[in-house]
């Protein structure tokens, strides 16, 4: 009985005392371990796909793995759009025109869409992506309204309380880069994901998951706020095939860090997306789960439970239970052409496990004879490799920059035709 009630306290208190210890991620590349990633090419009864007519058959496995277990389910129901052009403004010297309209889901919920287009009749490729803090951080212009929901930069100086204010007009305007983008013949289109769901864990109260959850046939809990994000995405798309400037034959779809977490998601559901671009989207997003350095998954449920399913947590400190790894989510982009990005002082992403995941789709690229990584090594700096997937790292720290845009041109000119 003394022994037992011993053995019961000291395991309590060995429990309490580690609950308590700050966490420390590994960012040492000799501790990082062992690990075996599952196949993508292999089935639940052990036989191994040969061609990409029986992946075509088999993906919607995987989907519904991710579904069942990380990101939650996807509505299927497209719902009634209704869009209202709220403005329409000539742009960086007249090479562009900057279009703001409203978009109604419903009649129930409203977005707004910002979007920069040539000026000229003829259908463009765009580059579609969600921002963090509203579309007045895009560009400086006065016109754009400034976002009124929850925003997730409140560390600069431009914003107060969670709050967007005049002062944040343009404080991201690097991060878009509208103006190479006119001159190389693309039009971009952003929406704050707030719009859809505020990025926080009471986040789904007024967005898309409660206001549009009779429509939509999900219950909150059943999906995510990362669900909700890669649900606005295709949801931009049903607009922009609306939208005769744009050819939505063309749309390439890019994500930064959170948002390119949703973007791989998005994509993976959907195939209408042209082109990925992940853009430093580390744990959850490109980066190996197996593989412990950096952000880990009991880390990023802990800080961001309302990102992923409630029943993702389990896995923590069990990754290697994990029916799939990041691979898997990335093979389901095959064989658009995907780009995955990092930075030199974005170690928290841990650049080499996003440069695997990507490496590691290989066979499901191979399938439809279009190169990925190859064996290439980890490259150095500024220093691309690979064709239809495609990988950098840069130097500095994590931010979607002129260089990462230059690569991003490059690589849709190249492949998006
Ligand atoms: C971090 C988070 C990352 C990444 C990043 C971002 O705090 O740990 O997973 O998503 O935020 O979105 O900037």
């Amino acid at each position: 009985m003394k022994t037992s009630l011993l053995l019961f306290s000291l395991t309590f208190w060995s429990i309490m005392a580690q609950a308590q210890q700050p966490f420390v991620a590994n960012m040492d590349e000799s501790k990082v371990g062992n690990f075996t990633l599952p196949n993508p090419l292999q089935k639940p009864d052990g036989s191994i796909i040969k061609n990409k007519k029986d992946w075509e058959k088999h993906r919607g496995y995987w989907l519904a793995q991710f579904q069942q277990t990380m990101y939650g389910k996807m509505p299927e129901k497209k719902l009634k759009q209704s869009s209202q052009l709220v403005s329409r403004t000539e742009i960086l010297g007249g090479k562009a025109i900057q279009y703001i309209w409203t978009i109604t889901f419903e009649g129930k919920h409203s977005i707004s869409v910002l979007g920069v287009l040539p000026n000229k009749s003829a259908k463009v490729p765009v580059f579609l992506g969600l921002n963090f803090c509203g579309n007045q951080t895009t560009n400086t212009d006065k016109r754009i309204p400034i976002f009124e929901k929850y925003v997730v930069c409140n560390e600069a100086t431009q914003f107060k309380n969670n709050l967007g204010q005049a002062e944040s007009r343009g404080a991201q305007a690097s991060r878009w880069q509208f103006e190479k983008l006119i001159d190389a013949g693309y039009g971009s289109i952003t929406v704050a994901c707030g719009d859809f769901e505020e990025d926080l864990p009471t986040g789904y109260q007024n967005g898309i998951r409660t206001t549009l959850a009779d429509q939509l046939g999900l219950k909150t809990e059943e999906w995510s706020a990362i669900g909700a994000w890669a649900w606005g995405l295709s949801s931009m798309v049903d607009f922009l095939e609306t939208i005769p400037q744009v050819d939505a034959q063309k749309i390439i779809l890019h994500g930064h860090s959170r948002l390119g977490k949703a973007a791989l998601w998005a994509a993976a559901n959907d195939q209408r997306f042209a082109a990925i671009i992940s853009n430093e989207s580390g744990e959850g997003g490109a980066a190996l789960t197996r593989r412990n350095y950096g952000e880990n998954l009991w880390r990023i449920t802990n800080s961001f439970p309302h990102w992923f399913l409630k029943s993702y947590q389990h896995y923590a400190y069990k990754e290697n239970e994990l029916p799939f790894d990041q691979h898997i989510l990335l093979s389901l982009l095959a064989p658009r052409p995907l780009y995955v990005a990092s930075a030199m002082g974005d170690q928290w992403s841990d650049p080499k496990g996003e440069f695997l995941g990507a490496q590691n789709t290989e066979a499901v690229y191979q399938l439809y004879r279009k190169p990925g990584l190859g064996t290439v090594a980890f490259p150095g700096l500024n220093a691309p490799v690979g064709k239809q997937v495609r990988y950098h790292i840069r130097e500095g720290k994590h931010d979607m920059t002129l260089y990462d845009w230059e690569q991003y041109i490059k690589f849709a000119r190249e492949l998006v035709k």
